[in-house]
């Protein structure tokens, strides 16, 4: 196989972490409102409520509202196929269970979606990038209860008709599998949990109501509009075993259990053996309720999604459990201490596509760095250059040797924006400088670092020149 020419290449964003504006356009609070910045040594926070004196950097994000259009232009100067960005649900329902939609809200996207087609550039979009809104957690626990399913739906429905001919791809929920993978999935289910609560069963059945709705997003979508391509959306964690002892290749399967369960459950349309046999030593039942078989078997998706960063090291720990770890002494790391592994990404999309058989979409990647400006200004990230230039290589490889369905290649964060591990800005991911800090200081001024001409020269050539 070949990246055809129309390979989706461009860069992957998140409401939440770029736009600000939090209090404007009728926009109602989100999940990542009450969280505060931490740092390199400390967690962030979540509060119940806006704190006087707390500092939360999804307020203002990257200005991203306001400047839409020069940010845009900048993507495009760089030939970007695709942009993906996620629609913030509480500027569409702000409360997230009214009846009717914030016409502001969707008129904003519909400037930003029209922004982007203007310039060529194909809108990808997810549907929930951790930005439930508060009220649902407030209200009904968030995705404990189903009732947030007829939310969803109701917020899938208006979307999918307004943009209806626009957007054609859409992901439902990010990084979705994380909702095992998390100590307490508040990102990915806006879950914090209450005292003496049985967690892993608050777990299933929130894992459960989102698969629900992820199913019945893609019903809804297909109905609107049969055009509309509707994935899943999971962070994909390759894991080698820490040696040849059999015990290790076996603590590698129970390792990525909790991320096959995800993607069984939304491609194959069923709880599968892999489910069950997670189910059962987690002394869990299956969480089905009438009817339910039958949305999930018609809600299949049409493509898998995931990210990659980086890959992780599983061992049996001799005591009928596993350990897994970020070191090996293969590979180096960034400065946020994430092995670097090109090949894994390799082996994510042969594992993903080899099980199966839907086309994929690389839809986070990247390098988060600390880039220091040069006295004249100037941004020279080779480092971030190198990084992803062995990962396309690595996409390349997976497409032109396996034979592997590709269908974009997008980078996390082609602009720098808000990490959401640390709630810092000096984590940075773009090709485009932001001149922003971790406590809200700077001019918001863009500039493009090194990064940026390579990145354009490589859209230009269909990623057969990576060199720099
Ligand atoms: C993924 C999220 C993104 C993004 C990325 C990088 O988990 O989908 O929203 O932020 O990770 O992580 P971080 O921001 O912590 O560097």
């Amino acid at each position: 196989m070949e990246l055809g020419n129309r390979f989706l290449w461009g860069g992957s964003t998140a409401a939440n972490q770029i736009e600000g504006a939090y209090r404007e356009g009728g926009k109602g609070l989100s999940i990542a409102d009450v969280e505060t910045a931490g740092s390199h040594t400390t967690k962030r926070q979540i509060h119940d409520r806006i704190e006087e004196g707390a500092y939360y950097p999804s307020h203002e994000g990257i200005d991203f509202y306001h400047r839409y259009k020069e940010d845009i232009a900048l993507l495009a100067g760089m030939g970007f196929k695709a942009f993906r960005l996620s629609i913030s649900w509480p500027r569409i329902f702000p409360e997230g269970d009214e009846q009717v939609p914030n016409e502001e809200g969707l008129a904003f996207y519909d400037a930003v979606i029209d922004e982007l087609l203007s310039h060529h550039i194909e809108p990808v979009v997810t549907l929930s990038h951790y930005e439930t809104p508060l009220h649902l957690v407030e209200a009904y626990g968030s995705w404990r209860s189903r009732e947030l399913i007829a939310c969803f739906e109701r917020y899938c429905r208006t979307v999918f008709t307004r943009y209806r001919g626009k957007v054609r791809y859409w992901l439902t929920f990010n990084e979705v599998n994380e909702t095992f993978n998390q100590k307490e999935p508040y990102h990915q289910a806006g879950i914090r949990f209450r005292p003496g609560e049985d967690q892993l069963a608050v777990k299933v059945v929130a894992a459960h109501n989102m698969m629900l709705a992820s199913a019945r997003a893609v019903m809804i979508g297909h109905e609107i509009d049969p055009e509309n391509r509707i994935g899943c959306m999971v962070q994909w964690p390759t894991t080698y075993p820490k040696d040849c002892n059999p015990e290790n290749k076996l603590a590698v399967r129970q390792a990525m259990l909790p991320d096959y369960y995800f993607t069984d459950v939304m491609c194959r349309g069923r709880y599968t053996n892999v489910c069950t046999s997670l189910l059962r030593q987690w002394k869990q039942e299956v969480p089905l309720g009438a009817g339910d078989e039958q949305i999930l078997a018609a809600g299949t998706v049409d493509f898998i999604s995931f990210s990659y960063y980086f890959s992780s090291v599983a061992s049996a720990d001799g005591r009928g459990g596993v350990q897994v770890v970020h070191e090996n002494p293969y590979l180096e790391r960034t400065d946020w201490d994430w092995p670097i592994d090109p090949a894994g990404l390799r082996v994510a999309l042969d594992d993903l596509y080899d099980r199966y058989q839907l086309p994929l979409m690389v839809v986070e990647n990247g390098l988060g760095a600390c880039d220091d400006p040069a006295e004249d200004g100037s941004i020279d990230d080779e480092y971030r250059i190198r990084f992803l230039a062995a990962h396309i290589e690595a996409v390349k490889s997976a497409v032109q040797e396996d034979d592997v369905e590709v269908l974009g290649y997008l980078t996390w964060g082609p602009i720098d924006l808000v990490s959401v591990g640390t709630g810092e800005m000096k984590k940075r991911y773009g090709f485009i400088y932001v001149d922003r800090g971790d406590r809200g200081e700077g001019t918001l001024e863009r500039r493009k670092k090194r990064s940026y001409d390579w990145y354009a020269k490589v859209i230009a050539t269909n990623g057969e020149d990576t060199s720099w």
